[in-house]
């Protein structure tokens, strides 16, 4: 009897427990959550990072979620060189193409990431002695891979993070053998292998105004030696308590003026304790865990919740404001559950920085960012 009572209650709680978490699932890949790419679609592109789990379509939910929401995106780490050229003249395009596959089945844009970086370098890069083998390892990467995926990707990172904080230039092994102007050779030799391919700088803090100011110094040299640049990638990795509104309303300004477009191309906001004080992504920079830094593993407070989606909002609106000088926004990462900032700059911790939760169902963040365009529209509808 006692048996049988427990299979009764156990039926009648089934949906209860199931439903909360698959129903909005369900209803962002079914129609009823709004989508941000439709929401947004006269305003910019909306775009996310995406992973090999998600590009090879694994998981169904993510395979029907991710072209709904979004209409572009960034390969998280399979066209970095480590992974596509993983020794002397040896490439490896298999997941790379499986992208390019991808990206024509859902209609979706394909922002290439990156061509140079002084990070994911294969090792035989990192080992490389002599100037004149690192500078046929560079025009041979980018010219192979620009001129394979020509027409294929929309755009490129030609480079990534090539600035310090204060604004001069990193001293990675491209600048170290080949001197500070291996910046303008890289575009010149993109453009060279992929014509129609739009081609952009990118890096994390350059809202930041000294290191916005050597951008634009690296934008004028591109300029000036005749070289084509098209936009401008501010990542925007930045922590909850200092989203820096002035310092990105100065830099969209600045950077526009220039001529190119901006772009937001890694958006997350970081909710936990920051014990290296630092918006950005230098992934060197690393701190042991300790469960103090990982308040949150069962849940987010309402608190942080709404503070969150406060800040999405301010940033939302301050992107619609300059939508005609702003081309994408890209999410780094479709969930919560897939970010890398569980991972840096502590290992293993929960961290909330994205618009979807680890089911994919939308945070209240999401609707603040939905509500932006709406309150806008009405705004402009009532003048
Ligand atoms: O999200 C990426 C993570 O999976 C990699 O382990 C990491 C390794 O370098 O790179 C991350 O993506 C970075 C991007 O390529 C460039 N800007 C900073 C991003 C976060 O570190």
């Amino acid at each position: 009897m006692k048996k049988v009572r427990r299979c009764i209650l156990l039926v009648c709680l089934l949906p209860v427990i199931v439903f909360p978490i698959r129903l909005p699932a369900q209803q962002a890949i079914t129609g009823k959550t709004p989508s941000l790419k439709e929401v947004f679609k006269d305003d910019f592109v909306i775009g996310t990072a995406l992973n090999r789990t998600q590009i090879e379509e694994r998981d169904p939910l993510a395979a029907a979620f991710i072209p709904r929401q979004f209409s572009a995106f960034t390969p998280e780490n399979d066209m970095k060189a480590v992974m596509i050229h993983p020794q002397w003249g040896t490439y490896n395009f298999s997941e790379a193409d499986k992208i390019i596959a991808y990206s024509q089945k859902h209609h979706m844009r394909i922002n290439g990431h990156t061509l140079i970086w002084h990070s994911q370098l294969p090792v035989f890069v990192r080992r490389m002695q002599d100037k004149d083998s690192l500078h046929r390892f560079f025009v041979e990467h980018i010219s192979t891979i620009a001129s394979r995926y020509k027409g294929k990707v929309y755009s490129w990172d030609v480079v990534n993070e090539a600035l310090n904080e204060d604004g001069t230039m990193r001293n990675s092994i491209f600048r170290e053998k080949l001197g500070e102007d291996y910046v303008v050779e890289a575009f010149k030799l993109a453009q060279q292998a992929a014509p129609g391919t739009m081609l952009y700088y990118n890096d994390y803090n350059i809202e930041r105004p000294e290191k916005r100011a050597g951008a634009i110094t690296l934008v004028k040299k591109i300029q000036a030696a005749g070289v084509r640049i098209d936009g401008i990638g501010i990542q925007g990795h930045w922590h909850i308590d200092q989203v820096p509104l002035k310092d990105i309303e100065q830099s969209i300004l600045e950077f526009s003026s220039l001529g190119v477009k901006v772009m937001f191309t890694e958006l997350d906001i970081s909710v936990l304790p920051d014990p290296i004080g630092s918006n950005g992504a230098d992934i060197s920079q690393n701190t042991a865990y300790n469960a103090a830094l990982n308040p949150y593993v069962n849940g987010l407070p309402d608190s942080l919740q709404s503070k969150l989606a406060g800040s999405y909002e301010d940033l939302f609106r301050l992107f619609l404001k300059y939508k005609n000088k702003i081309s994408r926004i890209t999410f780094w990462g479709v969930n919560d559950g897939n970010s890398w900032l569980n991972n840096w700059p502590v290992r293993g911790r929960t961290n909330y920085p994205l618009l979807f939760d680890r089911h994919f169902n939308p945070k209240p963040a999401f609707y603040k960012v939905i509500a932006t365009k709406t309150r806008n529209t009405d705004r402009t509808a009532s003048h």
